[in-house]
């Protein structure tokens, strides 16, 4: 596996070139094939965004004959500058794959069969109105994605929530995204980093914690290494419990016993507080302090701070006390730039808004943020979980444009806009991610629709909620079948993909960005937009859901933006430019904002150079005082192992996509799990040995992978799993964060049999 792993690496110079430490953006750009492409090599190139990541590289579709025949970086789009990695290099494939469904399917005596538009959705239709009748409307529900256009998840939205009049309406970003919100919401009233891409330009330190951008982020990393070639006195930390490749950059990698990193993150406001490298200033004229229950003073919060010593972070973490102290040092220099990016390993933590938390308190201690360069930056994870999912607010307790369910204010004025009563929208958030699926073992949710992600396989402790996936009416959109959540369905609905369809996608940076359709979907396949609307016209709703395409969904879900902090750009100007960062300027959308909640920069402060928190009533941030938390089950005598999961270069989560690349498929072709030499040691296991993973709640075969392509800590284990063949997630951990209900992918107990 490695051997080939290694020829891809070589053969793909562009994955070579994110792969490796220190390489320049510039080489590895000129160094793709698909940039070696000229105008005249396709009959057209249709401008796009990338469908994997929530970096959002914008790539031009090359299309002869209505094929694509290749795909390239937009050297116009800022965010990759032409670049691309190598899964948006080979994204024709996933076009042509051989399981494409092109016509729906309806299951009939256990066995799927062929059938007609009208007779899957005339059946999907008596389902969820007798459901509706009978057990009401909070006993049918939608799951859908960040991988989803906006104006998908916008109509999803509306119909479920305005029109059927169930909040049972969630999405994987929940299992992803949703810590971070969290921290955003609690500490600065708002959703979504302030800072952009264009602050690596400017920092001179970056934490990294729990992120590995090299392999999910490649052309950000790509940015990283080239700022990091261009100013050599640029300071990388990278805080993971496992080596994994991006640290070959670091100037300092910090690996610790998983599950503590709220022990290093409080003592380093710790020092920064007892050695003086705070911006007092900033403090009192920027910043409220809580527990989290009550407002508190300052002095409340250095009392609170004292507990976490670095002695004490050097016993839970295993850093040394100096390692502590001299990472709080470089994050907190003065007249220095700190940037802090993190992904997984601090949002999918049962304390994982508490995590999010603790890192803003450590840019707010330090007054290093709304400066150039100067920033706490989560990293998306999807393509759109920002623009689809949190903007268009399609998960249980959200509305568009940043409102809550539970405000009736808020209810009045998206009511108004899709021309209901108010009182359609019930005030009580329906069931989150994990809760919806137990409600569909429980036998209460009667019908579910699945958009656009794959849950028996990437949920957690899915063996316990797959069978309720069996039991539920289930109609699944997807573009290839089966899948492990295809198999289940009652019906499944083929889905154009990709560049099959029209719509728009917003990134990590607030980056709204235009994909136009490239060619048409193969046989009956249609856009999600398509069997959405068809959907709401069949339940009785047509008069709500008339629309001539995404540009009049889109002109209405602007409506719900407006007078907003989050107000998006229209569709003509997204059509034109290449990405368009909200909140837009001048209510025509033309112009972005680069930073918000500093004066210049964002729109809605008057004073240039002024930093505004107005997005809360005291318009002041948070610092909040967060206890120590470990993981919910960490290893103990009888699981001796902290199992962590994750990704790798080459595969896209449930690997439907990815799987169909050969190239990608040949160089990892299967889930594996990566031991630390003296564990294998131990255990006597090697290099391709397959070992069973048991946890309390099920067991899963993999292939052992000794220390590489990653290291992970001694007592830790990291599986990939993209595999449907080998289901990773019947072994990981259900338990949420109380705040967010983000699962805990990251941390559960083990042990390693041998097979
Ligand atoms: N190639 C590829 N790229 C992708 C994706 C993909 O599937 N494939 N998916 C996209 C999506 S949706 C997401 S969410 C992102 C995820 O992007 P990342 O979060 O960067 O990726 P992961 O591998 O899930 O987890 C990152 C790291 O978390 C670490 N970790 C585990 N436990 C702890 C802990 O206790 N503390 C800390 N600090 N770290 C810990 C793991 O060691 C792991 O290396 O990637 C996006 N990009
Ligand atoms: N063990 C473990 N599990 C995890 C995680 C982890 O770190 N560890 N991470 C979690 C995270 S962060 C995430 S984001 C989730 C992701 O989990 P999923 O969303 O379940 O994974 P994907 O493989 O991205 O699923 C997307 C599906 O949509 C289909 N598809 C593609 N395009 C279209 C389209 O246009 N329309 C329709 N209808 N279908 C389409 C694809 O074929 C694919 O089956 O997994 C979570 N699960
Ligand atoms: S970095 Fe992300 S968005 Fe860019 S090409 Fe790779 S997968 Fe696509
Ligand atoms: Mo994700």
């Amino acid at each position: 596996m490695n051997f080939t792993r290694r020829n891809f690496i070589k053969a793909c110079a562009v994955s070579t070139a994110m792969l490796t430490a220190g390489c320049s953006v510039n080489k590895s750009g000129t160094q793709t094939e698909s940039q070696k492409l000229n105008k005249s090599d396709a009959d057209s190139w249709v401008k796009s965004v990338c469908r994997y990541c929530g970096t959002g590289c914008g790539v031009l579709i090359g299309v002869t004959n209505g094929k694509v025949i290749a795909v390239k970086g937009d050297p116009d789009n800022e965010v990759n500058k032409g670049l691309l990695c190598a899964k948006g290099y080979y994204l024709p494939q996933i076009l042509t794959a051989d399981d494409r469904i092109t016509q729906p399917l309806v299951k009939k005596n256990g066995k799927f069969v062929e059938t007609s538009w009208e007779e899957a959705m005339n059946l999907i239709t008596e389902k969820f109105s007798n459901a509706i009748d009978e057990y009401g409307p909070a006993s049918v529900g939608f799951y859908g994605s960040g991988q989803a256009l906006a104006e998908e998840e916008y109509v999803a939205n509306k119909l479920f929530k305005g029109a059927i009049g169930s909040n049972n309406v969630e999405g994987n970003p929940r299992l992803c995204m949703a810590s971070a919100v969290g921290g955003y919401t609690t500490t600065f009233g708002a959703d979504e980093p302030m800072g952009a891409y264009e602050d690596f330009e400017h920092a001179d330190v970056f934490f990294i914690i729990g992120s590995n951008m090299a392999e999910c982020h490649p052309v950000l990393f790509a940015r990283l290494t080239d700022k990091k070639r261009q100013d050599p006195h640029t300071k990388i930390i990278i805080a993971d419990p496992r080596r994994h490749r991006s640290h070959k950059i670091a100037d300092i990698s910090v690996p610790f016993k998983p599950g503590t990193d709220l022990a290093l993150l409080n003592a380093m406001a710790y020092v920064i507080i007892e050695e003086g490298l705070t911006d007092e200033d900033f403090i009192a004229k920027h910043t409220s302090f809580s527990n989290g229950q009550a407002k508190i003073t300052y002095d409340q919060f250095k009392e609170f701070i004292k507990d976490f010593t670095p002695e004490f972070a050097e016993k839970k973490t295993n850093l040394s006390v100096d390692r502590i102290r001299e990472l709080a040092r470089i994050f907190a220099e003065p007249g220095k730039n700190t940037m802090s990016m993190w992904t997984m390993g601090i949002n999918q933590r049962v304390a994982g808004v508490w995590a999010n938390n603790m890192l803003h308190n450590l840019h707010l201690l330090t007054g290093k943020i709304c400066r150039p360069g100067s920033t706490p930056f989560s990293l998306t994870g999807q393509p759109s979980a920002c623009g689809s999912v949190r903007e268009v607010g399609a998960l249980c307790h959200l509305l568009p444009g940043h409102r809550g369910v539970a405000n009736a204010k808020h209810r009045e004025e998206i009511a108004k806009i899709w021309g209901i009563s108010a009182d359609r929208i019930s005030p009580k958030p329906g069931y989150h991610t994990m809760q919806l699926f137990q409600k569909c073992v429980d036998g209460d949710v009667k019908a579910l629709w699945v958009m656009c992600t794959n849950p028996a396989q990437s949920l957690p402790n899915a063996t316990h909620y797959n069978p309720g996936l069996e039991k539920t009416f289930l109609v699944v959109a997807e573009t290839y079948h089966p899948t492990l959540t295809s198999k289940y369905a009652d019906v499944v609905l083929p889905a154009a993909l990709w560049c099959e369809k029209e719509g728009v996608y917003g990134n990590t940076e607030r980056r709204t960005q235009h994909l136009a359709k490239a060619i048409d979907p193969p046989g009956e396949a249609r856009p999600d937009l398509d069997m959405l609307i068809d959907f709401a016209h069949r339940l009785g709703y047509g008069s709500l859901f008339q629309y001539d395409g995404p540009e009049d969904v889109w002109n209405e879900y602007l409506k719900c933006t407006t007078g907003t902090d989050m107000e998006l750009a229209t569709y003509q100007s997204l059509k034109e430019a290449h990405g368009i960062q909200w909140p837009v300027k001048d209510h025509k959308g033309i112009q972005g904002t680069v930073r918000r909640f500093i004066g210049g920069e964002d729109p809605y402060i008057k004073e240039k150079g002024k930093i505004d928190f107005y997005a809360k009533p005291d318009n002041r941030a948070v610092i909040f005082a967060r206890p120590y938390k470990e993981g919910e089950e960490m290893p103990d005598a009888e699981y001796p192992f902290c199992l962590t999961t994750g990704r790798i270069l080459e595969h896209w989560h449930t690997g439907t996509m990815t799987g169909k690349c050969p190239a990608l498929n040949r160089a990892v072709p299967s889930s594996y799990v990566e031991v630390h030499s003296k564990d294998a040691t131990q255990l006597g296991i090697k290099n391709g040995d397959i070992v069973r993973l048991v946890s309390r709640r099920g067991s899963v075969e993999l292939p052992v992978q000794v220390e590489r392509p990653g290291i992970p800590q001694p007592g830790m284990l990291f599986a990939t799993w993209f595999e449907a063949d080998r289901l990773v997630n019947s072994v990981t951990i259900d338990a949420v964060d109380p705040g967010s209900k983000e699962p805990e992918f990251k941390i559960c107990a083990v042990r390693v049999e041998k097979v």
